[in-house]
Formats: C-alpha cells, sequence, structure tokens
C-alpha cells in the first residue's frame, strides 16, 4: 500500500505531496519506549558468556549498525549468551522480549531458543521466551509480546542457547543482535535501514529533514546516524546529504544519486607458493642446525599482564627482522613441567638455532616464534587457549609485526591463516584445545606427541569445532607428529584414525588437496632432543594457504 504523505520542506516551508515508492514505509508510531535495547556497536553492555561459551563483539556480522555479539566455545546446547535482568523488571508482571540471531557453523535448521533463567526458592527454573528454527546466514527474530516473569523469581537472566535434542552433533557459534525488551504488549520491530530515516521512525519524511539539520551541526555525531543521513552514500554527510533528501521528498528526483567510493581492490594474497610433498617422510636435522648460525635471530623474553595474572613468554624474531613487514607467527607450547624457557635455553631444544638455519637456507620464510607458558595462576595446558585468546595474541602482536591490522578480534581472526599454534606433549593437549575454542584464531596446528584430552569423543570435538565455525576444508591445517617409541604414540594415532573417518578432513601432506597428517619418526621417543626435528619438518608446510 503506498501511502500519501504530506511533507513540510524545513527550508522552503512549502507543502507538498509526495508519491514515492520509498514511503510505503508505515509511519504509525514506533514505540522507542524500551526497556532495554542492546545494539552492541560500543561494547558487549554486560552480556556474558554462558557455561564455557564466551562472549565478544564482532563486526563479521551485523544485523543493524555494523557489529553485534559473537557467541564462540560453546561445549553444550545450554551455552550461549546470557544478560542478567536488573531489579527494575518486576517478577510477576509480563514483558514484551525480542533478540535476533544468526549463525554460520553445522547444518541448516538449527533450533534456537530464548530463554529465562530464574530462581525460585533458591531452586533454578528454565522458560523458553521464544524459539524458532534457523536458516543458516538468515537474521532470525525471536520475539514474545507477553512473557510473564514469574511471580517470586529472582536473579533473573535471560540468554539465547539451542535445542538440547538436536538432531545435529554440531554446536554451532552464533550472532547476537538488537535485543530488546519493552512493556507488555508493545510490538517489537526487527529494525529495518531506511536510507535517509534520520530520525530511525522508519518513514521518510519533513521530521528526517529536521532531524539530518540537527545533525549537521552536532558537535559530536552518532556513526549509525550519519549512515542514514549519507543519503548519495559518498561516506561523508553533508549539506548536499540535507538537500537531496529535500528534493526527494518534493519528489525532483526519485531516486538517491549512488556515490559510494569504488570499493578498494582485493588485498593480494601474501602467501608464498610451496612444493608439498603427499606423503612426508620424517628426515632429521643436519646436527649443524643445532648450533649457532651466522645468522641469527634474536630472543626477547617479554613480560605481560594477562587475565592469569603475570606472566612472561620469549620471543624470537628471524634475522634482520624489520617491523615495517608482516611476519607469520608461530605459537609453541612447552611440555608437562617445562616451562617457557625450555625451547630456546636447554642443549636439548635450541630451537632458535634450528629456525636461523633453515631460515638462512631457504628453507623457511622469516618469521616469528613465541614460546608462553601454561604455568601459574589457574592456568593449565586445557584451558590456555582463554588466555592465548584473550591476553597472549593481543600482547605479542600488539607489539611485534604480524599480518593482524590491529588487536581487535576482528583483526585476529583475519590473520589467522597466518598464525599457527603447536606444543609437546601437554604442550600438545594445548594445542588441540586451542584448535576446539580458537579456530577463529589460527588456521595451522602442529600438536606433537600428545591427544585430545576430554571426557567425549575426541575425533568428534575435533571435527564438530570445524563445524561451529562453519569453516571450509582449506581454512584449517593439522600437521601432527610424534615417534614409533613415543609413549604418546599409542594416544595420538587412535585419535588420527578416527578423524580421517570425519569429513571434514582430508588425509595428506599436500596441504593444497588437504588438512590433515600425521608423521611418525621411526623408534623416536617422547624427548625434545628427538621431538624438535618434527618442527623441522613440519613448520615449513604451513602458511602457504590463502582459505580462499
Ligand atoms: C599424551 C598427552 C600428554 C601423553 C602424555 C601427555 C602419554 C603428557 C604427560 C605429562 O606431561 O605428564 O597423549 O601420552
Amino acid at each position: 500500500m503506498k501511502k500519501i504523505l504530506p511533507v513540510i520542506a524545513a527550508a522552503a516551508m512549502t507543502v507538498s505531496a509526495v508519491t514515492s515508492s520509498a514511503l510505503t514505509a508505515d509511519c504509525a508510531d514506533t514505540d522507542n519506549g524500551y526497556l532495554l535495547s542492546f545494539s552492541f556497536e560500543d561494547g558487549d553492555e554486560n552480556w556474558e558468556g554462558r557455561g564455557n561459551a564466551s562472549v565478544a563483539v564482532s563486526s563479521s556480522a551485523a544485523l543493524t549498525g555494523s557489529r553485534s555479539l559473537y557467541c564462540t566455545g560453546r561445549d553444550s546446547a545450554w551455552n550461549g549468551a546470557s544478560y542478567k535482568l536488573g531489579s527494575n523488571f518486576t517478577a510477576g508482571t509480563a514483558y514484551s522480549f525480542s533478540a535476533n540471531v544468526m549463525y554460520n557453523g553445522g547444518m541448516d535448521g538449527e533450533l534456537f531458543h530464548f530463554t529465562m533463567q530464574y530462581d525460585i526458592d533458591g531452586e533454578a527454573k528454565y522458560e523458553k521466551i521464544a524459539s524458532a528454527e534457523l536458516k543458516k546466514g538468515e537474521w532470525t527474530q525471536l520475539a514474545n509480546t507477553s512473557f510473564t516473569i514469574p511471580a517470586g523469581a529472582e536473579n533473573v537472566y535471560i540468554y539465547v542457547e539451542t535445542e538440547e535434542n538436536s538432531a545435529s552433533s554440531v554446536i554451532p557459534n552464533f550472532y547476537l543482535d538488537e535485543v530488546k525488551v519493552a512493556e507488555e504488549g508493545v510490538i517489537i520491530k526487527v529494525p529495518k535501514f531506511i536510507l535517509g530515516d534520520v530520525n530511525s521512525d522508519e518513514c521518510l519524511n519533513s521530521l528526517d529533514v529536521v532531524s539530518a539539520r540537527q545533525l549537521l551541526t552536532a558537535s559530536e555525531k552518532d556513526a549509525e546516524l550519519v549512515k542514514l543521513a549519507d543519503v548519495d552514500k559518498s561516506t561523508e554527510f553533508e549539506i548536499n546529504d540535507v538537500i537531496l533528501l529535500q528534493e526527494f521528498l518534493f519528489g525532483k528526483i526519485s531516486e538517491f544519486p549512488d556515490n559510494s567510493p569504488e570499493p578498494p581492490p582485493e588485498p593480494i594474497e601474501e602467501v608464498t607458493p610451496f612444493a608439498y610433498e603427499k606423503n612426508k617422510q620424517f628426515k632429521a636435522a643436519p646436527d649443524s642446525y643445532f648450533n649457532t648460525c651466522s645468522q641469527q635471530g634474536k630472543v626477547t623474553k617479554e613480560t605481560y599482564n594477562g587475565i592469569r595474572g603475570n606472566k612472561s613468554l620469549n620471543v624470537y624474531t628471524p634475522y634482520n627482522y624489520d617491523p615495517s613487514k608482516k611476519y607469520n607467527i608461530f605459537y609453541l607450547m612447552h611440555g608437562g613441567s617445562e616451562n617457557e624457557n625450555t625451547l630456546f635455553f636447554q642443549n636439548d631444544t635450541m630451537i632458535q638455532n634450528l629456525l636461523d638455519h633453515m631460515i638462512m637456507n631457504g628453507e623457511l620464510e622469516p618469521l616469528i616464534v613465541v614460546t608462553p607458558t601454561f604455568n601459574g595462576n589457574g592456568s593449565k595446558a586445557e584451558n590456555f587457549y582463554e588466555e592465548f585468546r584473550e591476553s597472549v595474541i593481543p600482547f605479542v602482536e600488539g607489539k611485534y609485526s604480524t599480518y593482524a591490522e590491529s588487536t581487535s578480534e576482528d583483526d585476529i581472526r583475519a590473520s589467522r591463516m597466518h598464525r599457527a599454534y603447536g606444543g609437546f606433549s601437554m604442550g600438545a593437549v594445548s594445542t588441540w584445545a586451542v584448535f576446539k575454542n580458537d579456530l577463529d584464531l589460527a588456521g595451522y596446528f602442529m600438536p606433537l606427541s600428545g591427544d585430545h584430552w576430554t571426557n567425549g569423543d575426541k575425533a568428534a570435538e575435533i571435527a564438530g569445532a570445524v563445524d561451529s565455525g562453519g569453516y571450509k576444508k582449506n581454512q584449517y591445517f593439522i600437521f601432527a607428529a610424534t615417534g614409533s617409541n613415543d609413549i604418546a604414540f599409542k594416544n595420538e594415532n587412535p585419535q588420527i584414525e578416527a578423524m580421517k573417518k570425519y569429513d571434514q578432513f582430508i588425509y595428506t601432506s599436500d596441504f593444497s588437496e588437504g588438512n590433515l597428517y600425521f608423521l611418525v619418526a621411526n623408534g623416536y621417543e617422547h624427548t625434545w632432543r628427538q621431538v624438535r626435528h618434527y618442527i623441522y619438518n613440519a613448520l615449513p608446510y604451513f602458511f602457504h594457504e590463502t582459505g580462499k
């Protein structure tokens, strides 16, 4: 239905009638008196991860504006994104609730729930506010205009989760945006982006001209309003946009000109090609590679204050490290009863010498290698992935030059094909946990002599992480290794065999064709003196795929 709107032009004060197709929006009121409204443009707004899940603001997807809340690391269907309602909400009263959800991983048709948790007489209860089956990649609203917070309820949370009895074995990551709560009966609409609707009432009229003029002179301009007011999409909001808006409302122009800037060219892929072997056989590094090299890199001890307190780590920068260049980065974790110094300062490691020789001889591109630690302050191999995400990557990559444009989570994600994680023994345990929980942060994994520690199905959990994140087979690579006499062989080998049965993995050391390989060195045991040779074999295979 077309609606004819009387329009008063702010400049000319002439009355005119407009019949443009852009004006079909229902101009009846939109109730903006929300009791709560979250759009996640400036932060997580006190939303929290539920269970083992984490939440973080992301610009990878948005229903409105440019950001949403991204929920990752879910181990169970009940894990999700959660918010505690304040004391201004009254038990026994009904309200209108709305949340918008989108996911990319796993199967289509996942059933999502918008749920309330509350205590009655100290006992936790759960009730669904709204549910819907989602299509992958499509934002869907979960809403209920009349949901009563039960009488006597305390500690009331609203949260988003997925169906416990889902047919899919995958527990997908998801995005959440535009969560609103209003008085009972209020129909909370899915916000629409209407160019020129500067006062966001889903209706184009002279009031928008008034709002646009106010915005023009405002000292601080809201970025979302500027997007609505920049009707020619020039990325600048200027007087010209206000004039265009008036001309449009007068019927002088029937559409806004599109002055969008040319999109920037696709970035050139910065990976070097590599002659992979399909069935790489173990080859020991020359003994001389562990002696001091004529072209030495540098090992720098750094201290940082992270989520598990004050800790230190070591950073290897290659010979002629140039902070104006970008470097691939490999995080390498020690084993049990070892520490961040093990890899560089022991006779049976001296990894810096190995790296120096490989780089000098052109077998390895110059890269940064970091040896953090899972010791201390409640940190352990199985939970290091949290500190890796929250503290270690931001600290190291804020200081050293990698492919991360900034230390924002989005920029770290965007550079994941230039980031690797590996480790020995308990360090391998940490590697599988990083694969499971931080697959959005790294593309290459090197578990050496160790398996995935879980009470669940090892291979299913690792394959499940791929689906949760919605990754393609050319976006994650595992080069595992151990020795035939290594005590961990009996643990790692069955896990790899089980993983081979999953569609997510194609077994080969040619990473242009597949993504999983297990190198076994004949007779080698559970010791760095031998294990360090696996790095010589595996590391050159990393960082040659774009993931595109
Ligand atoms: C394994 C993973 C980790 C393993 C041993 C470890 C024997 C670590 C042991 C330790 O540090 O004590 O698969 O197999």
